[in-house]
C-alpha cells in the first residue's frame, strides 16, 4: 500500500486552511497550554557559559519553573583601575549577569526597579508572548521605582540573545543597562563546546574628571568595552589546545558596529540572534562584524598554543578615553610626550625628570593599554587575549606564553642580512615636495579700505 504525494499535499493545504499547521504550538501563548520540560541541568544538559569579567544569574526551581530575580539599580562600576563610572546595571553589576537556560525551560523572571526612574526589560530575539516583550507603552506599562514585575514564558528557541530596557532606551542603555541571555539546545547531538564564552559590546562617553556617563553623546564615544571593561582590565579567554571554543558576542552599543577579530585561528559564524546557520551556510572568517542590536556566535578549535589577540578591529575602539581629542602628532618628535604618557601609565605624575609634565585628570585613564611580556601594549578598549596552552589543569589565567626558542620575531643580525642580500642603508629620499606657496587669495594686510 502506498500513499500518493498529491493526497498528502492536499491534506497539508487543508490543514493550513483549518489553522492546524504545526509551528503554532511552539508560539502558543495561551495559559494552560504550556508543557514545560524538566529544567535543564548545567553540566548534564549543557556546558555552562563563562562571561569574562561577569557572572551568571543564579536561579531556583519552583514547581518545575526556573525562577530568576533581576534588580535594576545604580552601580559604581570600575572600567579599569583609575576609571569609575556611576552607572545603572542589574544586581550590582555592569552589565547585568548572563541569564542561562535550556530550550523548553519554563522561566519566570522577577524584575525589581531600584532606580530613580521607570524601566522595563525587553528580551531581545526571544519569541515570547506579546505581553512579555517589555516595550513600555506598547506591551506593558513601565515598572515604577520600587515596583517588582513578573515576566514568564517558555523558551522555544536556542541561541544567543540579550536583554535591555525598552523604556528611555537612549539614557538607560548608555548608563549600562543590558545583559546577555543564552539558551542551550535540548537533547540534540551537536558537538558541545569545551569552552563557551559570552561577550557584550558597549560604548560610553565619560568626560575625564566626571563619573556619570553622558547619555546625550551620539557619535564620539571614548570608552569602548568588552563586558563593561577596557584593556588591561579585560580578563583573558583561556583554552586547552584542541578545545572546541564557542564565543557568543552581542552588541548593544548606541551607534557603533564592531568587527571583532581573532588572531592565529579562523572560525565559523554558527548562529545569529535569529537562529542557527545551517552547516552549509557557514564560511570561514577571522573577523566577525557584530552590528548594533544583534548577536553573532563563532566557533573554532583552539589549534595553536600561544597568546592570541582578540579585539575590535576599529582602531579607535582599542584606545581608551584619553586617546580622543588630542592634537595630530604624527611626524612630531614625541619622545618626551611618550615618556610622559608611559610614566602616567605607570601610575606616577607624568613626565618627571624629562622636563615635560602631564597630570592625568581625576577619574580618567590613558589612551594606551598596559604592560606585556615584551614591553608596553599600546592598546586599550575592546582588547583581550585568547590564551591557548598544551597542558592546563584549570582554566585560570596561565600567565604569558613561554615561546619555544627561536620562534619570536627579533632583531636581524648583520650576518643574516649579508647572507640574504638585505641592504638597510638609507635610500636617497624622493623628490622634495614643492614648497608651499602662499595662495593668491590669501588675505594680506591692507590698510585703509577694502
Ligand atoms: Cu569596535
Amino acid at each position: 500500500m502506498r500513499t500518493s504525494w498529491p493526497r498528502i499535499a492536499s491534506f497539508a493545504i487543508l490543514a493550513v486552511a483549518l489553522g492546524y499547521w504545526l509551528p503554532a504550538s511552539a508560539e502558543d501563548d495561551h495559559p494552560g497550554h504550556d508543557q514545560p520540560a524538566a529544567p535543564g541541568v548545567p553540566g548534564t544538559d549543557y556546558t555552562p557559559v563563562v562571561t569574562p569579567n561577569g557572572s551568571t544569574l543564579p536561579w531556583q526551581v519552583v514547581d518545575g519553573i526556573k525562577v530568576f530575580h533581576l534588580v535594576a539599580e545604580e552601580v559604581r562600576h570600575e572600567f579599569a583601575p583609575g576609571l569609575i563610572g556611576r552607572c545603572w546595571g542589574y544586581n550590582g553589576q555592569v552589565h547585568g549577569p548572563t541569564i542561562e537556560a535550556v530550550e523548553g525551560d519554563r522561566i519566570r523572571i522577577y524584575v525589581t526597579n531600584r532606580l530613580p526612574a521607570p524601566t522595563t526589560v525587553h528580551w531581545h530575539g526571544l519569541h515570547v508572548p506579546n505581553g512579555m516583550d517589555g516595550v513600555s507603552g506598547v506591551t506593558q506599562r513601565s515598572i515604577e521605582p520600587g515596583e517588582t514585575f513578573r515576566y514568564e514564558f517558555t523558551l522555544t528557541q536556542h541561541g544567543t540573545f540579550m536583554y535591555h530596557p525598552h523604556h528611555d532606551e537612549m539614557v538607560q542603555m548608555a548608563l549600562g543597562m543590558m545583559g546577555m541571555f543564552v539558551v542551550h539546545p535540548r537533547g540534540r547531538a551537536i558537538p558541545r563546546p569545551d569552552r563557551d564564552f559570552v561577550y557584550l559590546l558597549s560604548e560610553w562617553k565619560i568626560t575625564p574628571g566626571k563619573e556619570r556617563p553622558d547619555p546625550n553623546e551620539m557619535t564620539d564615544f571614548n570608552v569602548v568595552t568588552f563586558n563593561g571593561k577596557v584593556f588591561p582590565a579585560t580578563a583573558p579567554l583561556v583554552a586547552k589546545r584542541g578545545d572546541l571554543v564557542r564565543i557568543r558576542i552581542g552588541n548593544l552599543s548606541a551607534t557603533d558596529h564592531h568587527p571583532i577579530h581573532l588572531h592565529g585561528h579562523s572560525f565559523r559564524v554558527i548562529e545569529t540572534d535569529g537562529g542557527e546557520i545551517p552547516e552549509a551556510g557557514r564560511w570561514p572568517e577571522t573577523t566577525v562584524l557584530v552590528p548594533v542590536g544583534s548577536t553573532r556566535t563563532v566557533e573554532f578549535i583552539a589549534e595553536r598554543a600561544g597568546d592570541w589577540a582578540f579585539h575590535c578591529h576599529m582602531t579607535h575602539h582599542t584606545m581608551n578615553q584619553m586617546g580622543h581629542d588630542i592634537p595630530n602628532l604624527v611626524g612630531v618628535d614625541q619622545t618626551a610626550f611618550d615618556q610622559a604618557v608611559m610614566n602616567a601609565l605607570a601610575g606616577g605624575k607624568a613626565g618627571e625628570g624629562n622636563g615635560m609634565s602631564m597630570d592625568m585628570p581625576k577619574n580618567s585613564i590613558s589612551m594606551l593599554g598596559g604592560p606585556g611580556p615584551f614591553g608596553f601594549i599600546t592598546m586599550g578598549g575592546m582588547f583581550t587575549v585568547l590564551k591557548v596552552r598544551e597542558d592546563l589543569k584549570t582554566y585560570e589565567d596561565p600567565g604569558w606564553y613561554a615561546h619555544p626558542d627561536g620562534t619570536v620575531a627579533s632583531p636581524a643580525s648583520d650576518e643574516q642580512l649579508r647572507r640574504d642580500g638585505i641592504d638597510t642603508a638609507p635610500r636617497p629620499s624622493p623628490a622634495a615636495p614643492t614648497p608651499m606657496t602662499t595662495p593668491p587669495s590669501a588675505p594680506e594686510h591692507h590698510h585703509g579700505g577694502k
